[in-house]
C-alpha cells in the first residue's frame, strides 16, 4: 500500500534542502477598519457552478496548466509541492506533506495559504477565497456537482468513476470525525483526524486516492480546505483543546513554499496560528490596495 492512502498513516520524507528567502511582511496585520469586508471561506455546497468564487479557481486553474512544470505557480508544480510522480530529481519544495506526523495540519494549512494567494493572484480576484467541501456524516456526501462537470476545469477523469458521475457518495462510517473531535489533546486529534480525512482521499478514488498523484485534482485543495476548518472547529469546542505551543519543534520547524511572486519562502506553524484573521487582514489590506487603484 505504499503511497496508498489509507484511513490513518501516510508516508512522509523532508522536503528537498534548499536556500530561501525569509518571509519580508509580517503575517499579522491586527484589525483594521477595511476589516469590515470580510475575506470568508466558504462552503462549496451552497455554491453553484456560475458562482464567481468557482469561476474565478477555473481560470486559475486553467492558467497554472499552461506554465511549465518548472514554474512554482504552475498546477503540476504546486501539486508536486505535496508530493509528485514528475521524473527526474525533485525541484525545490517537492515531495513535502506532513502525513502520519504531528505537522500534519499545520503542513497543510501553510500549504494552503500559499495556494490560495497564488489562486489570487493567477484569477486575478484580490478577494479569492479557498471554498471548503464539508464532508462529514450528515453532510455533503457527493463529490461537488460543480467538479463533475467534464467540461470544467473542476473535473478530471482520474477518479472513481461513480464519484464523477453523482451516483457514488462518502461512505459516512468512514468519515466520522467524532473520536477525533472528541480527543482533547492536539496531538492525538491531529492523528486521528487524518483517519476521516484519508478515508476521503480513498473513496474519489483516482488521483485523489495516491499521496504523490492527490494534489493534481482541483478537489484536493476544497478537501483540505475542510480539514483546515476542522481545526479551527476543534479548537472552538474548547474544554482544554490548545495548540501544542509548547512544543517547539512543532511551532518552529520550517518549510519552504512559494509565494504568489514565485519568490521562495519559508513558514513555520507558529506563523498560521491565526487562520481567521490572517485570512481578513489579507481582506483588509487588498481592500485598502484596491480602494488606491480606484480612478475617482
Ligand atoms: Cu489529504
Amino acid at each position: 500500500m505504499k503511497n496508498q492512502f489509507t484511513r490513518r498513516q501516510f508516508l512522509a520524507t523532508a522536503g528537498a534542502a534548499a536556500s530561501v528567502t525569509l518571509l519580508s511582511e509580517p503575517l499579522f496585520d491586527g484589525a483594521s477598519a477595511l476589516a469590515a469586508v470580510p475575506l470568508v471561506r466558504r462552503d462549496v455546497g451552497r455554491m453553484d457552478a456560475s458562482d464567481p468564487i468557482l469561476l474565478a479557481y477555473r481560470k486559475a486553474i486553467k492558467a497554472m496548466q499552461a506554465l511549465p512544470n518548472t514554474n512554482p505557480l504552475s498546477w503540476a508544480y504546486q501539486a508536486a509541492i505535496h508530493w509528485t510522480t514528475l521524473p527526474g530529481p525533485p525541484l525545490t519544495a517537492w515531495d513535502s506533506c506532513e502525513h502520519g506526523t504531528p505537522f500534519f495540519w499545520s503542513w497543510h494549512r501553510m500549504y494552503l495559504y500559499w495556494f490560495e494567494r497564488i489562486i489570487r493572484k493567477m484569477c486575478k480576484e484580490p478577494c479569492w477565497a479557498l471554498p471548503y467541501w464539508d464532508w462529514a456524516p450528515g453532510t455533503e456526501l457527493q463529490l461537488p456537482a460543480p467538479f463533475r462537470d467534464p467540461a470544467s476545469e473542476l473535473y478530471t477523469v482520474n477518479r472513481n468513476p461513480a464519484m464523477n458521475t453523482g451516483a457514488g457518495s462518502l461512505n459516512p462510517l468512514a468519515i466520522d470525525i467524532g473520536p477525533a473531535f472528541s480527543n482533547t489533546n492536539f496531538l492525538t486529534a491531529n492523528s486521528l483526524i487524518q483517519g476521516p480525512h484519508g478515508s476521503v482521499h480513498v473513496e474519489v478514488g483516482g488521483w485523489m486516492g495516491s499521496v504523490p498523484t492527490a494534489a493534481q485534482d482541483p478537489i484536493f485543495y476544497l478537501h483540505h480546505s475542510n480539514v483546515d476548518r476542522q481545526w479551527n472547529l476543534w479548537l472552538a469546542q474548547g474544554g482544554g483543546r490548545t495548540d501544542p505551543l509548547t512544543n517547539a519543534t512543532w511551532k518552529n520547524k520550517q518549510y519552504t513554499f512559494f509565494d504568489q511572486n514565485g519568490a521562495q519562502v519559508k513558514m513555520s506553524a507558529c506563523q498560521i496560528l491565526r487562520a481567521a484573521q490572517q485570512l481578513n487582514a489579507e481582506s483588509s489590506r487588498r481592500a485598502q490596495s484596491r480602494a488606491r487603484q480606484l480612478p475617482d
